[in-house]
């Protein structure tokens, strides 16, 4: 066993966020020590060449003996209880006061002179982040927007010193290892089973998630979901909701932000008093509607213009890969979700955009499971659905929850089972990509397999339109 010489900090992992901790303690003058879990970590080259007189540990980290460090700075992908730390997270570290094991997010509080506003769920962050990002900046707020979603929050710092606000997306994996987040507006969004194989179960999953509630002033959560909700060992001063639900006429409340009607519009609203009408929305389906409540409250509560926050969400068209409408071709809608990794987002999907078509959803999902019950697609399924087109590694799993509700028919591949939609497709319906599924059994990442998907939909309107 090689041990870490006593008052070292290490930094654990080589990715985005390890080389952004390297830079970062390289620029406050911290000498530190390197390890990865791998042989060859992306990036070793170019740490080696910034960074010649620091030492670098590739391979189990049981191989190190941390007991004299002073702190382990650990990347999102480690747990910060992993073979070789064993105990580390439970320890104090004198200096900072904080544990022993924190990321770099804690790092970035402790750095950080302008307010941060935060997000985590279990999706929509990205799309609620950049949403928030583009009315800071509606608004002429100097507004730096990172985190899980781009740049890394530690290199924020370099990039603009001089920021009035951050706004970062936050992980589970992020959030675990930040001990006091100290946030002006955090916001947890939604709760759905996802990263099981990190967290353990649902209450780990949750804890971590509500870390982001830690020491914050204000609060925003989904009315609908009491897992969003901080308890009172957060400390957070204030707390607003979004809701699907219409504000009740009597109670007007300006603390909750609800899908209510104005004449029979459905509008975005402040307890009873309408903001914009859904119809002006760039964004389409009820979980974006949602989306837009959420940066809304947000936004107020971290003093944007209305004017300004509203102009965005007519122009925001939503991000790639999310609810994305790739075509329209012989009337069948052709829509990219790949970014819909988990149930829940695939949930959303459906249920945006189901309610809204003269014809059926066709879904093409599958992939890798993460071990999730996929059996909550079953009556949306059931209720919007034409047919499921299964493919990868848990189509199987898929098939046995779905079979009884909803037509389903395997394939080996995505290309595949979009080769057959022609066999269905009417009209009217709408062709979904949302897997419920991570990508990494047959993609490299879920970009690659949206397009893999956008270029075969474009191939397609061309072969039709030639034909024609
Ligand atoms: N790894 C090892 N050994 C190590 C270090 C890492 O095997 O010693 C593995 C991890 O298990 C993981 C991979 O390497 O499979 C990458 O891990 P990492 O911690 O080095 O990741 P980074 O490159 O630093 O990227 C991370 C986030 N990735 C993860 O949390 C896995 C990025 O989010 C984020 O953009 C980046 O920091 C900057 O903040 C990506 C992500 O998938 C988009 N996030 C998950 C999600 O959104 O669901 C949480
Ligand atoms: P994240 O960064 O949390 O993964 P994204 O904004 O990238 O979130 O959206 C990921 C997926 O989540 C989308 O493709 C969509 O399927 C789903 N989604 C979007 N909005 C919502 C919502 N309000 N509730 C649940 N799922 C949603």
């Amino acid at each position: 066993m090689i041990a870490v010489p006593k008052g070292t900090t290490v930094v654990v992992g080589l990715g985005v966020s390890g080389r952004a901790i390297c830079r970062h303690l390289a620029r406050l003058g911290v000498p530190f020590a390197i390890a990865d879990t791998r042989a060859e970590p992306p990036g070793l080259d170019e740490v080696k060449r910034a960074y010649p007189d620091v030492a670098i540990h590739c391979g189990p980290l049981t191989e190190l003996d941390f007991s004299q460090v002073e702190e382990v700075i650990v990347s999102p992908g480690i747990d910060p209880r992993a073979p070789g730390l064993d105990g580390l997270a439970d320890e104090i570290n004198p200096r900072s006061g904080e544990p022993r094991v924190v990321g770099e997010v804690a790092l970035f509080v402790r750095a950080a002179t302008a307010p941060i506003a935060a997000i985590t769920g279990s999706n929509a962050k990205s799309t609620v982040t950049t949403l928030l990002g583009e009315m800071a900046l509606a608004s002429g707020i100097n507004a730096a927007v990172g985190g899980n979603l781009g740049t890394p929050a530690l290199d924020l710092l370099v990039q603009k010193p001089d920021a009035a606000l951050y706004i970062l997306e936050l992980s589970s994996f992020q959030l675990e290892t930040t001990p006091t987040l100290g946030a002006k507006c955090a916001a947890f969004l939604n709760f759905c089973e996802d990263h099981l194989d990190r967290h353990g179960d649902m209450a780990a999953y949750r804890a971590a998630k509500q870390r982001v509630f830690f020491a914050a002033e204000h609060a925003v959560v989904n009315g609908d979901d009491p897992n969003t909700w901080p308890d009172t060992s957060h400390r957070v001063a204030h707390v607003t909701y979004f809701t699907r639900h219409a504000p009740e006429e009597n109670t007007p409340d300006d603390n909750t932000w609800a899908l209510g009607e104005l004449d029979g519009d459905p509008c975005l609203m402040q307890g009873t008093r309408p903001w914009l009408s859904t119809h002006e929305l760039g964004m389409a389906g009820q979980h974006n509607q949602l989306n837009a409540l959420t940066a809304l409250a947000m936004g107020q509560v971290l003093g944007f213009e209305r004017q300004a926050m509203c102009d965005v969400l007519r122009q925001f068209k939503g991000l790639k890969h999310r609810s994305e409408v790739v075509a329209t071709v012989k009337g069948v809608r052709w829509v990219n979700d790949t970014k819909g990794t988990n149930v829940g987002a695939t949930l959303a999907a459906i249920e945006g955009i189901g309610p809204t078509l003269s014809g059926k959803l066709i879904l093409l999902a599958g992939g890798d499971g993460k071990g999730a019950d996929f059996t909550p697609l079953a009556a949306p399924l059931a209720t919007y659905a034409r047919q499921a087109l299964l493919f990868g590694r848990d189509a199987l799993r898929l098939d046995v929850a779905l079979k009884a509700h909803v037509e389903t028919h395997h394939y080996a591949d995505l290309t595949q089972a979009m080769e057959a939609v022609a066999r269905f497709a009417k009209p009217g319906d709408c062709v979904l990509l949302s897997p419920a599924c991570a990508s990494l059994d047959q993609f490299p990442n879920y970009q690659r397999r949206g397009d893999v998907f956008c270029r075969w939909v474009e191939e397609h309107a061309n072969a039709v339109k030639e034909r024609s």
